[in-house]
């Protein structure tokens, strides 16, 4: 039998199908869908791209800060699939720009309260024992769109929480670095540099270094981009991301932290009573529902309620879902493998009967944390503080299954706060 007959065949043999005859009857397939293409496709590449198509799931850069080498822009959380941020979409927050940096030339000094100074080449990093984990990054100014007030009704999932990113990274554990230096006893922190313009600087604790850090140099199995800070950068699982200082040059030993401009004049949470807090470094538990989220639109029937959900203090123990302000809660799924301090995928499957309703996700970890709501956060925070928001955020469907900003304005709060790391009108 010639193809050409045998495609008709099947073709109208599928036609049979009532509710395919209705598909073909919309213009949707016909039997020519299921035949080959006739001509060659393209040949091998060296570097792989996405599909042409997909053009449009791109991060998110405010107009206001297109040319601007401080600032951030957003990962496109609604637009990704499972758990890894792709590593052309991370979130990338700089304070000035993002420096080239040459691979042959980088060295890396640990220098200060230690027996012995030492110096790395990139090879040298690449010679220790190496490991590989997965954690999430996440500016401590991420939500600060969702802080504000009144809530702003063109808010996306990727404008609420995009300031974070998840990525298997590689690289060596800085325990391995400090032993090899020698730490002297009267060592208590380290002061770790970037090479970039602003000579950013940051105070960790040692003992956080001597736990989990990693020195590392690749980013979901290929190198580090540029902007995430190649060719190395620390990454401290959990902590906010101001603190894994990227173009990593050198790290101090010291016995007291330096209170760098980097940590006092960002980085510092006012309270309502105008107190400042340092050093809140372990990001509280958060979560987002990214289907249905804002400016998508659904039609009535099944749905599955999709979301990620991270906490610095551990593992995602429970994401739960309320159809009612949080009156009632019911538990969505955690797709495994569930690891510590990572993006978790939580889903909840879900029919909706095309009344107006308003969602809500709220995240617990492993220390028992949760997320406060909206009017919690505002009542212990008032509207100094620019960082660590983590309230609950809500999306309100309406009949016409348009998705919009759900969260409520509060009285007595004139506006939100201004600038700052994760808006996108800068102070700085
Ligand atoms: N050297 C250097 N490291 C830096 C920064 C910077 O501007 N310079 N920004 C910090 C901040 S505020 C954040 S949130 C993270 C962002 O990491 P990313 O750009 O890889 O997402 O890097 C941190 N490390
Ligand atoms: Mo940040």
């Amino acid at each position: 039998m010639d193809r050409r007959r045998f495609f008709k065949l099947l073709g109208g043999g599928i036609l049979l199908s009532p509710l395919l005859r209705a598909r073909a009857q919309q213009g949707l397939w016909d039997a020519k869908t299921l035949e080959p293409l006739k001509a060659l496709g393209t040949p091998l590449s060296e570097y792989g791209e996405r599909a042409s198509f997909e053009a449009e799931v791109v991060r998110y850069i405010s107009p206001n800060l297109r040319t601007r080498t401080s600032g951030a822009d957003f990962a496109p959380l609604e637009k990704l699939n499972g758990v890894i941020t792709p590593n052309g979409l991370h979130f990338e927050r700089h304070h000035g720009g993002v420096p080239q940096v040459d691979p042959q030339a980088y060295r890396l000094v640990i220098h200060g309260m230690v027996g012995q100074p030492l110096m790395f080449t990139l090879e040298d990093l690449k010679r220790f024992p190496s490991t590989t984990r997965t954690y999430f990054i996440e500016c401590a100014g991420n939500g600060q769109n969702g802080y504000r007030n009144p809530p702003d009704p063109n808010l996306t999932a990727t404008r609420s929480r995009g300031l974070a990113s998840n990525v298997s990274w590689t690289g060596v554990p800085l325990a391995l670095l400090l032993k090899e230096a020698g730490i002297k006893p009267e060592a208590r922190w380290l002061i770790p540099e970037g090479m970039d313009a602003v000579a950013y600087t940051r105070s960790l604790p040692l003992d956080k270094a001597m736990e989990d850090v990693l020195v590392a140099y690749a980013q979901n199995g290929e190198a580090l981009r540029p902007e995430q800070g190649y060719p190395v950068r620390l990454v401290v699982p959990g902590w906010e991301g101001s603190i894994q200082v990227k173009w990593l040059r050198r790290i101090l030993v010291t016995d007291l932290p330096t209170m760098s401009k980097d940590e006092t004049s960002e980085y510092t949470d006012v309270m309502a009573d105008g107190k400042v807090f340092a050093f809140t470094w372990i990001m509280d538990p958060e979560s987002i529902i990214t289907y249905p989220s804002g400016l998508q639109q659904i039609k009535p029937g099944f749905h599955e309620i999709r979301g990620l959900a991270w906490s610095g203090y551990g593992r995602i123990t429970k994401v739960q879902i309320s159809f009612d302000e949080g009156k009632t809660w019911r538990e969505a799924a955690l797709e495994a493998p569930v690891e510590r301090r990572a993006f978790v995928r939580f889903k909840l499957p879900w029919n909706w009967d095309g009344k107006e309703v308003v969602l809500w996700s709220r995240a617990w970890d492993e220390a028992g944390h949760t997320q406060p709501t909206r009017g919690e956060f505002f009542q212990k925070w008032g509207r100094n503080n620019r960082y660590h928001y983590n309230a609950i955020q809500a999306w309100r469907i309406a009949a016409d299954g348009r998705v919009s900003n759900g969260d409520r304005p509060l009285s007595g709060l004139a506006q939100g706060p201004s600038g700052g790391c994760g808006g996108e009108v800068f102070d700085v």
